[in-house]
Formats: structure tokens, sequence, C-alpha cells
């Protein structure tokens, strides 16, 4: 299993501190399930990957995560990628079984996330944004946010007692905040949601 993501700064995304792309999460959420698994990073300005690869010819949507299976066949969209990962290993607790209603709730998290919350944060990355529309999208970030906010009051995870990859999902795009100066403090149980999920990984590198 061989897989792509972006890593245009070159920073070390080996920590969960240093969360800053869906790489991280993806790569913690696929060691969760004890599957072995490769990273290649993506050069975003030459589009070639780090075995010098064309990224293109991987995966013609041009974008990541990326998936590549042994046989040489792709899954992509996070949102895909996620449950394939925690179906290898049913016994993480990662995702609830297909076809059940938790399965449904699990998906509609991970939809909200990735097109409510992710796409809103992608315009503030963008140097060429105007203004208007970057405050536009702050607007959005924290309606969708507060949502999350409420969601999070009697319950430490968004499925409820358990971790699923909706939270890792959750926890990625959150870290962008400080990239692009968004600022979390509106929000204290999000903000206990990220400073708990640092204590787990913390207490687990230990
Ligand atoms: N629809 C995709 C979007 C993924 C996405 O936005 N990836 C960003 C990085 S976070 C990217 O690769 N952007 C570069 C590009 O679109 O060319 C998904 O849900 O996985």
């Amino acid at each position: 299993m061989h897989c792509v993501s972006l890593n245009p700064k070159g920073v070390d995304l080996e920590t969960i501190l240093r969360a800053r792309s869906l790489f991280t999460g993806f790569s913690h959420r696929t060691a969760r399930t004890g599957l072995p698994f490769e990273i290649d990073r993506l050069n975003a300005a030459t589009t070639t990957t780090s075995n010098g690869e064309d990224f293109v010819k991987i995966n013609p949507k041009g974008y990541v995560p990326t998936l590549e299976m042994n046989d040489g066949s792709i899954l992509t969209e996070g949102s895909a990628i996620l449950q394939y990962i925690a179906d290898q290993n049913p016994d993480s607790g990662l995702a609830p079984k297909a076809g059940t209603m938790g399965r449904y709730r699990l998906q509609e998290w991970l939809n909200y996330i990735a097109t409510e919350i992710h796409k809103s944060y992608s315009p503030l990355f963008n140097k060429a944004t105007p203004e208007e529309v970057k405050i536009n999208a702050q607007n959005l970030l924290t309606k969708r946010l507060a949502f999350v906010e409420n969601q999070l009051v009697n319950k430490p995870f968004l499925m409820g007692s358990g971790f699923t990859v909706a939270d890792a999902y959750l926890f990625v795009v959150l870290n962008w905040s400080g990239r692009v100066g968004f600022d979390l403090n509106p929000f204290p149980k999000i903000k206990e949601f990220i400073s708990g999920f640092l204590l787990v990984r913390l207490c687990k590198q230990q």
C-alpha cells in the first residue's frame, strides 16, 4: 500500500504536533489499523512525488490524498479512503460497521468536514484570494464550527465516546487554523478536543 500527499514546505510531518495536512492524520489512521503502508510526498510545484513519479499519472485529479493499493489500483477522496482504511481492521473501532445507522452518521460527519469545513479553509490558503472572499470563507467557517462546538458539548468525540476516522479528519483540518490565521478561541470545546487529541498522541508516543 502506498499513499501520496502534499508536503509543500518539506516540513517534518511525522509527528502529530506538527499536523498540518491530510497526510499526517492519514498516516496515523493507517498506522492504527496495523496496515503496512508507504508514504510518498508530492512536490506541489513540480507535481512529482518524492519517488520522482509524475503525480498526475497516478491520480489524474491531481490532488491528495491518494491511496495506491498493491495491485496498482487507486482510491481517491479523503472520505472514501478513510472508510476503506477503517474497514481493513473492523476491530479498530475507527468506523461503525457498513450498513448500520452508525455508518451513515459517520458518512454524515465525513461529508460535513470535507465539504463544509475543509473547503472553507481552502481559499484562506491562497494568497491570490481577494480579501472579501476570505472574509466570506471565515464567516462560513465560524458558522460551521459553531455547529461542531455544540456537538462536542456533551461528548468527547463527534460520534460519542469512541474515536473514529471523522475525529482524525476534523483534527487535521482544525490544525490549519494557525496557518491561515483563523481564531479558534471562540470555540472552547473544539480547543479541548484538539488538546485531548494531542495528549493521547503524546502518551502513545512515549
Ligand atoms: N475532494 C478532495 C479534496 C482534497 C483536497 O482539497 N486536497 C488538497 C490538499 S488539502 C489538494 O491537494 N490541493 C491541491 C489541488 O487541488 O491541486 C477530497 O475530499 O479528498
